[in-house]
């Protein structure tokens, strides 16, 4: 495995598609720092080459239960059993291959996905991948929506309903848009009226930078609003069409668009917050919800690949 591959001059020319940084020209090595990766300690190309869907989710066990299940749907050979975690040397994030699909975890919130983004768009880039399609498969708190809904994001906003990631740089606020692919969402939801398994919809998706207060939830450690200031806020996010809340989509949206990679976000609702804060749906129930997201992506994936 410890091919040396030094930045060449002509990976240049691939680099618009992915990534978008004119420093990285005069490295000699890219250390994937969060990956325990590298360009000169591993043969990325020969070892991610061939990926064409990126999978991220928060956890891990759920990254690896995809990439077996995915393993299992395209009837790869091998045992699904027998997957190894690429990036077992670093317990950061957890990667999993299974073909042409790499099954990755993100942890929580906006930080840490985007850590692992920033290695994963250059991975793609050193491994002079093209046409990769990603998906967001995650769980979120819906709006109105009965419990295990599948939410196929629209548009992504933050806290304050606006379209766009902001991200201070060197002192500044930068303002990223966070359109996402409307033919993958498309696409998505035509995959849930063949399969019509549970219930799916499109609409937009807040992204917010605390599960409690940042959510309108009352029963954190803190709390600074009253039950109806709460409800208030969770009606008018619903009038701004907003179906679900989560974490991670805002940066992923705005990564992704700049970065040219096709993308789209799909979370189950584990909970409808009109009507309570806490989780307590059974752990198996929620354990069938957050594989929904797993079967709609499945079947996108195997009409690509033409097995359907
Ligand atoms: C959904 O679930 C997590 C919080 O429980 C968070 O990562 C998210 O976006
Ligand atoms: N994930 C969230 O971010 N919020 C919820 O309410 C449920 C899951």
């Amino acid at each position: 495995m410890a091919v040396m591959a030094p930045i060449l001059h002509s990976d240049y020319i691939e680099k618009e598609q992915y990534v978008q940084n004119p420093h990285l020209d005069n490295m000699e090595e890219d250390i994937l720092y969060h990956f325990n990766l590298g360009t000169k300690t591993h043969n990325l190309p020969a070892m991610f080459g061939d990926i064409k869907f990126v999978c991220v989710g928060g956890s891990a066990n759920r990254m690896r239960s995809f990439a077996q299940f995915i393993h299992q749907q395209l009837e790869l050979p091998g045992n699904a059993d027998d997957i190894r975690d690429i990036c077992e040397g670093t317990d950061r994030y957890s990667m999993y291959k299974a073909g042409p699909v790499l099954s990755i975890s993100h942890g929580m919130g906006v930080p840490s996905i985007s850590i692992m983004l920033h290695e994963l768009i250059k991975l793609l880039y050193h491994a002079h991948c093209r046409d990769v399609m990603l998906f967001r498969i995650g769980t979120s708190g819906g709006i109105g929506l009965p419990p295990g809904t599948v939410v196929i994001t629209d548009k992504v906003v933050d806290s304050f309903f606006r379209p766009q990631f902001e991200q201070v740089v060197l002192g500044k606020v930068i303002t990223r848009s966070t359109e996402l692919d409307k033919g993958m969402a498309e696409e998505l939801l035509q995959c849930s009226t063949e399969l019509s398994s549970f219930p799916t919809i499109i609409g937009n998706t807040m992204c917010t930078h605390d599960f409690y207060e940042g959510q309108g939830r009352l029963d954190g450690a803190l709390c600074s609003f009253s039950t109806e200031e709460k409800l208030e806020y969770l009606k008018k996010a619903h009038e701004a069409g907003i179906k679900n809340i989560e974490m991670e989509s805002t940066v992923f949206a705005a990564m992704c668009r700049v970065c040219n990679l096709k993308a789209a976000v799909i979370c189950v609702t584990l909970l409808n917050r009109l009507e309570g804060d806490q989780i307590s749906t059974p752990h198996d129930v929620l354990l069938e919800y957050q594989q929904r997201p797993q079967y709609l992506v499945a079947h996108f994936i195997k009409k690509h690949l033409a097995l359907i």
